[in-house]
């Protein structure tokens, strides 16, 4: 009598082009996905992305060379991060599933500290209620008290940071604390250094790093997937590659200023119901804004984000 195949649950770590790597405990090995689920599930709304757990059935013995596995099922997802998809399309491009934390990665200087994108990535992630942490990289080129200045108006709305040098050390081991055990994300724009600072918490990763300086400051991707890392002290890490632009999927235009914690003090507070906060009389976010309690440089971001919703005209 033949014997049933075997069906495991497990972990995609890779996922490129149709075909995907999943761990299973002790096992990591190659995939496909079974030809019914492409057309029934992943059509045109579910793609499979890192992260994804999944229940496959073994092909040929446990360990041998030839092994492989057949996706049978998707299982549900706790969560997930997403953009708009670069391009005309307007579509969704989901990043990572089942994720307990993300960490939005800039460096100080080269490249340049970009506040509107981080502030785009936050939106993003209240959205999806994902924990977040700032991590400001390179804080060895901080010649003043520059890493202080920049962080102040995300401590003041509540979010944790770190200040870290993959270059000389500060900060990693507790970045490497916060790490242990969670499944994390690693996002941020090209030559952040997310890839160096996870090289140095975990020497033999192997990851792509950027080895020539760019001069110019902008330049081309060193990691071109994202992939999840299992982490000896526990946990796993996905790196992914250097973000652009991400423009915000799935969010109203009336409940982006909710995506600002430290704003939400103040919404419910102005003459109309209906306020944006950008020119209305008594409205109490412009009214904190004045007084300095509101930073100016995240209000800006949120006028941006919510004209690109408008004129997206992106209705969710
Ligand atoms: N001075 C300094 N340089 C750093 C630090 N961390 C990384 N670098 C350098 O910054 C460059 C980019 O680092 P990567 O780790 O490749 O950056 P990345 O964010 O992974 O970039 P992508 O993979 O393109 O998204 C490399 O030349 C690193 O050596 C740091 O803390 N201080
Ligand atoms: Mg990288
Ligand atoms: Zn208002």
């Amino acid at each position: 009598m033949k014997e049933a195949p075997k069906v495991m649950t497990g972990r995609v770590l890779r996922a490129e082009s149709g075909r995907y790597t999943v761990q299973s405990g002790e096992l990591t090995l190659p995939c496909q996905l079974r030809g019914r689920l492409k057309k029934e599930k992943l059509g045109r709304t579910r793609n499979l992305v890192v992260g994804d757990e999944v229940r496959f059935i073994l092909t040929g013995a446990v360990g041998a060379r030839d092994s492989e596995g057949v996706i049978e099922e998707i299982l549900p997802r706790r969560n997930m991060i997403s953009r708009l998809a670069s391009g005309k399309s307007r579509k969704e491009q989901i990043l990572m599933a089942n994720l307990d934390l993300i960490y939005l990665v800039m460096a100080i200087r080269e490249p340049g500290f970009a506040g509107i994108l981080l502030d785009r990535f936050l939106a993003a992630c209240e959205h999806r209620r994902l924990e977040t942490r700032i991590c400001l990289n390179k804080c060895d080129l901080d010649y003043g008290h520059e890493a202080e200045q920049l962080l102040a108006p995300y401590r003041k709305a509540g979010y944790e940071t770190h200040c870290l040098s993959a270059l000389d050390g500060r900060g990693l081991d507790e970045l490497k604390a916060s790490m242990t055990n969670q499944v994390s994300f690693f996002l941020g724009p090209s030559g952040a250094g997310k890839s160096t600072i996870l090289a140095a918490i975990q020497p033999g990763l192997e990851l792509a790093t950027q080895t020539v300086s760019r001069g110019s400051g902008m330049g081309r991707h060193t990691t071109t997937r994202t992939e999840l890392h299992p982490l000896d002290f526990g946990g796993y890490v996905a790196d992914s590659p250097g973000v652009r632009e991400f423009g915000l999927w799935g969010v109203e235009d009336m409940k982006l200023a909710g995506y600002f914690p430290e704003f939400r003090e103040y919404l419910g507070a102005c003459r109309f119901p209906d306020c944006s906060h950008s020119h209305e009389p008594d409205c109490a976010v412009l009214e904190a804004l004045s007084q300095g309690l509101i930073d100016a440089g995240r209000h800006e971001s949120y006028l941006r984000i919510l004209g690109e919703i408008r004129e997206g005209d992106l209705n969710f």
